[in-house]
Order: structure tokens, then sequence, then C-alpha cells
């Protein structure tokens, strides 16, 4: 079928809106009409060709919701009329890391998501000359269709409206399981989160949820640590004007219990471990550019400080997700408050730009009005 999606023909050029052709659902992937979807900083990387070479021509968008519209013969969690939310790593259940309890690290998923293409390593999606596009972290959801995995569509509590939905399955799932499944941070613990745009919200959000006592939010635009404070910051470090170092370590003495590096910089990534009390841990969550690396004071392992990665909050988003919808439809969770812009898929590069420029927070686009049920 004709569709319409922003594709990326290659780096740093603007993206724009174009007719495609995608492909009917095999065996086992899902159809799904996208209702909205959030624009993440990693979308941006991909644009920039920040994550590597040779992502592209390709469909972007990862964060997103929607309603099945056609499943393949062998899918039996979600029929047609469902809603779902977009999960980018659709793991097997079958590889090792499925099987050891990591599905944020299957396999199959890391290789065909890097690849551009869905679980059996085709594409769906073409330009209309025939040339075979990538499908943008196994989602694709910059467009009015997208087929993904069947474990990509991940059923979704009614009561939820769909353009908050949409931010579920990279944000929110990333964030928050930075917190519960990488820190595990436990009640009454401080935290320090540097970098505060869409993911960092999240990471706020996830630390008040699970009890911490101190949340100091750092960033250095003041709009983004005043929509901090509002998400549950309790303190606020505006990096571009103050030592946000010496600044963490007057408010938390001795340093922080964690630290979430939510940007993808190596000194941000330095300032992280930093804050950190002998015996606390570092958790990154952004991601840096191909190519940049990070130095620290190797003596300092002697205190015991520990710092780790995480990819998607190594979070079983099969499990996870349903049950953060229905933290937010219960309104314990608030999503609504880190959307800052409304916009359609003609307006993603204003969105890239927007996040170059650290203006607002998330973007959602609304791909259909009637189903995202988006205020306005
Ligand atoms: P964003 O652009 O909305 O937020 C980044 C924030 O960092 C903004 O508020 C900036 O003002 C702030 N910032 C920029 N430079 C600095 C600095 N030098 N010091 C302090 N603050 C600064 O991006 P996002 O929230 O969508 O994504 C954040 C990162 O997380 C990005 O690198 C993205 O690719 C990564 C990400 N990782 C995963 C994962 O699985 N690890 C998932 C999703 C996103
Ligand atoms: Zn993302």
């Amino acid at each position: 079928m004709r569709i319409r999606a922003v594709v990326l023909h290659e780096p740093r050029r603007p993206v724009h809106v174009e007719e495609v052709e995608l492909d009917p659902p095999r065996d086992d992937e899902v159809l799904v009409r996208v209702a909205a979807a959030g624009v993440c900083h990693s979308d941006l990387h991909l644009a920039e060709g920040s994550l590597g070479s040779g992502r592209w021509p390709m469909v972007l968008g990862h964060e997103g919701a929607g309603i099945v519209e056609e499943v393949g013969a062998s899918v039996t969690h979600v029929r047609s009329g469902d809603r779902v939310a977009f999960c980018f790593v659709p793991s097997c259940g079958m590889c090792a890391p499925c099987r050891a309890g990591r599905p944020n690290h299957c396999e199959p998923a890391a290789r065909n998501g890097v690849k551009g293409t869905l679980m059996d390593g085709t594409s769906r999606l073409r330009l209309p000359d025939g040339t075979e596009l990538q499908h943008g972290l196994m989602t694709a959801c910059f467009a009015d269709r997208a087929v993904v995995a069947a474990a990509g569509a991940v059923p979704l509590p009614d009561g939820l409206p769909l353009w908050q939905a949409a931010l579920l399955g990279c944000g929110v799932v990333t964030g928050i399981g930075a917190v519960r499944n990488v820190a595990r941070l436990a009640i009454g613990d401080t935290a320090c989160v540097i970098g505060c745009g869409g993911v960092g919200l999240q990471v706020i959000a996830g630390a008040r949820l699970a009890g911490a006592s101190r949340i100091v939010a750092v960033d250095r635009n003041a709009e983004k640590l005043a929509l901090a404070l509002r998400r549950g910051a309790t303190d606020a470090v505006d990096s571009a004007t103050d030592d946000a170092r010496k600044a963490v370590l007057r408010l938390c003495t001795g340093g922080v219990d964690h630290a979430f590096e939510v940007v993808g910089r190596a000194d941000t990534i330095r300032l992280a471990w930093d804050v950190v009390r002998p015996g606390g841990g570092v958790v990154i969550v952004g991601l840096a550019p191909k190519g940049v690396e990070v130095t620290l004071p190797a003596i300092e392992f002697m205190s015991e400080k520990t710092i780790r990665g995480c990819y998607y909050g190594s979070t079983n988003v099969a499990e996870a997700l349903p049950r953060l919808a229905a933290l937010a439809r219960d309104g314990v969770l608030d999503l609504g408050g880190v959307v800052s812009h409304f916009t359609e898929l003609e307006g993603v590069e204003e969105a890239f730009d927007r996040l170059r420029r650290a203006n607002g927070a998330r973007t959602i686009v609304v791909v259909d009005p009637e189903l995202a049920d988006a205020p306005g």
C-alpha cells in the first residue's frame, strides 16, 4: 500500500514527508495504523548519521502508538482493532540473552535493528522507484502505517489516550527502567539527573516513584530545569551558569547515591562520575555519537563506585509497558507533562531543530488526530 512517511535519504539533510510503498505484514508481523509518535533524540542521532554509517535511506520514528489493522497468520497476542504501543526491540524469546531474561539484548533484534530490517532480515518499505528503505529502529512510525514484528506491538490497557501512550515505548520505558532495573534505587536514596529532556524527565519521574529523598536536576537550559522541578526534582543546577560538580556536591555532601547521565557527552559522563559518593553508581542512558571516548580517574575505582550502561532501561518491555500505561491512565505517572509541542508528520524536521537547540521537551507527532485524541 502507499503510505506517507518521513524519509531520511542521507545524514545532515532535512527530512521530508514522502509517499512510499509498504508491503503487507508477513506471518509473524503486524500492520499498525499509527495514531501518534514521539520525537526522541535518538531519531536525531540517526538523522545526523552519528549512530553509524549506512543507516539510510530510512523511515524514521521508534516511539509511538496506534491501532492494529491487520495481523499475520501466526500472531495471537493482538488482533485487528487493538490499541498498541511500539517496542523497538521485538525480542525473539529464544536466543541466549532472551532465555537469560535480558530481552533488551535479543540477538536477532540487535542485528536486524542495526541493519534496518524486520526480524527476518528483510524490509517492507520501498521508495516508488523500488529503492529499499530501512525501518528506523525496527519501527518506522513517523508514517501513517507501520509494519512491525509481532513483539514490536505491545497491547495497551483501555483508557490511556494514544497521544500519551506514544511516549511509552522509548522515553518512559528507558527512563523509568534506568532507575528501577539498573540503579535499583532504594527508598530514601539520593539521585542526580544530568540532562532533563524527554528521557531525563522520565528518569526524574522514575526516581520520584521509587521514593528518592532528593533528586538534583542538572541541565544547561533553564526552561528544562523548571520542567524538571515540576516533575518532582527537588533541586535544580544550571550548568550553563554554575559549576555543576561543586553545586551538586554542595547540595548532597559527599555525593549522591545514583547519578544518571541522559545527554550522551563525555563531559557530562565525567560529571556524573564526579558527583557520585564512594560506593554509589553511575548509569549512562545518553547515547554518545560513535567515536566519543571518556576518561575517568582510575584511582577512584578503589572507592567502589560503579558505572553502568543502560539500553532500553534494561526492561522487559512486553511486561513493563502495559503496567506503566496503567499507571499513566490512573494518574500516578503524568505523561502529558513532558509534552511541549504537538505537530504533524511535516513538522518532524522542525522538532529536530528544537532538539538541536534544546527548546521544549517532547514533541508529539499527531499522525491521526481522531485516533490520537490529543488536546486542542
Ligand atoms: P533531549 O534532546 O530531549 O534532551 C537532552 C537534554 O540534555 C536537553 O534538556 C539539553 O538541554 C541537555 N543538555 C545538552 N547538553 C548538555 C550539557 N552539556 N550539560 C547538561 N545538559 C545538557 O534528548 P532525549 O531526552 O530524547 O535523549 C537523551 C539521550 O538519551 C540521547 O542521547 C538519546 O539518544 C538517549 C537515549 N538512550 C536510550 C537508551 O536506551 N540508552 C533510549 C532513548 C534515548
Ligand atoms: Zn528513543
